[in-house]
């Protein structure tokens, strides 16, 4: 399954400057030489692949990107200034593809610090001390300088998930990834409503994350229960999971055994993923249940338990908080497992 992430935008080069028509003159010398100087060149339009980018949220907000024309050149032969590239930052593993019918690809960005001239500013126009010869020796030739390029582009990123959602059915994950994102998952008070994995873009306090929302869980899914367990695949890559447990449920210290057991059974890196534990629908508990409930499920987990209603948007921004915060120490530790290996040498 493919989560895409895409978005139009318009790109311009920068014009090259134009050259400039000028003639010496000094206080002494009679007849002064041209000395009209070149424009300087346009900006080039850069992409660049960045690490720390999830997602092309950004584009929906700016979708034209312009890069500076040249600046045009003077007398004393002084050449203009050159425009400043564009450089446009991309997350890792966006492509550029072209606005035609079978979208060919322009520009492919896997690497971090990969950059990618995709369309070249224009060049500075001659000044007129440039067409000098010995038989014209007063030219007053110039070029106005090269255009820049443009086009419409999309930039599309195949989506990964930061953030599981896991959980028994009903246990209200489609609902939170709903409140959280601009998802729109189909909700439903039966089991199974979700059939699909489907992503959603999380955006708090200036860090984003992706979120993918799982059909739910029942006991023996290893085994095939319900609709199997397949679907944890989806997850296998995600940094961290966030367990919801229906709190309004008869049992939810059980609940939350069950959906551990079945991710042990699993296996593939689950059982020691990241935990982030969430009891739902405490807008339906009364306070004595629910501290009674959240310190139960704190004994048996090890984890904090955070009580959310996601309708009222009650207790969700500490547990934004909280997942922001895991998410940061994962790539951390993954950056500092890659820096160790990378330093180990044979020599
Ligand atoms: N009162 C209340 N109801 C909730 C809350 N969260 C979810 N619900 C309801 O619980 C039911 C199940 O919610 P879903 O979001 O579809 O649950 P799910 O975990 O995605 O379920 P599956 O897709 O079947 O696995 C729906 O009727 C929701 O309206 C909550 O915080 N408070
Ligand atoms: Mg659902």
């Amino acid at each position: 399954m493919h989560f895409l992430d895409q978005a139009k935008i318009y790109v311009k080069s920068g014009a090259g400057g134009p050259g400039a028509v000028s003639f010496r003159r000094e206080k002494f010398v009679e007849f002064g030489g041209p000395d009209g100087g070149d424009g300087g060149k346009g900006g080039d339009v850069v992409f660049e692949a960045v690490p720390g980018l999830n997602t092309l949220i950004d584009f929906r907000y700016t979708q034209h990107f312009r890069a500076p024309r040249g600046k045009g050149g003077a007398g004393s032969n002084r050449t203009g200034a050159g425009g400043n590239d564009l450089v446009i930052h991309v997350p890792v593993g966006t492509q550029v593809l072209a606005d035609d019918e079978d979208r060919s690809l322009l520009a492919d960005l896997t690497e971090p610090g990969q950059r990618v001239v995709l369309l070249k500013g224009g060049m500075g126009g001659r000044g007129n001390a440039s067409y000098k010869t010995s038989t014209n020796r007063a030219p007053r030739q110039h070029q106005t300088g090269e255009a820049g390029e443009e086009m419409w582009v999309w930039l599309r990123l195949k989506l990964l998930a930061d953030v599981g959602l896991v959980g028994l059915p009903n246990a209200g994950k489609s609902t939170f990834l709903n409140s959280v994102s601009n998802a729109g998952a189909k909700v439903g008070d039966y089991p199974f409503t979700t059939l699909r994995p489907q992503l959603g873009v999380v955006r708090h306090k200036g860090r984003e994350f992706v979120l993918a929302d799982i059909p739910g869980l029942i006991e023996g899914a290893a085994e095939g229960a319900g609709i199997g367990d397949r679907f944890l695949g989806h997850v296998e890559r995600t940094r961290v999971l966030l367990h919801l447990i229906d709190g309004s449920a008869d049992d939810p210290l059980d609940a939350w055994r069950v959906v551990r057991g079945e991710l042990d059974s699993y296996g593939a890196g689950l059982e020691d993923k990241s935990e982030v534990v969430a009891l739902t629908k405490a807008d339906l508990l009364d306070e004595k249940k629910r501290a009674r409930l959240v310190k139960a499920i704190e004994k048996e987990s090890g984890a904090t338990v955070f009580p959310i209603s996601a309708p009222l948007e009650e207790g969700v921004e500490p547990l934004l908080d909280t997942i922001i915060q895991r998410l940061g120490a994962a790539a951390e530790n993954e950056r500092l497992e890659a820096a160790a290996e990378g330093s180990w040498s044979p020599l």
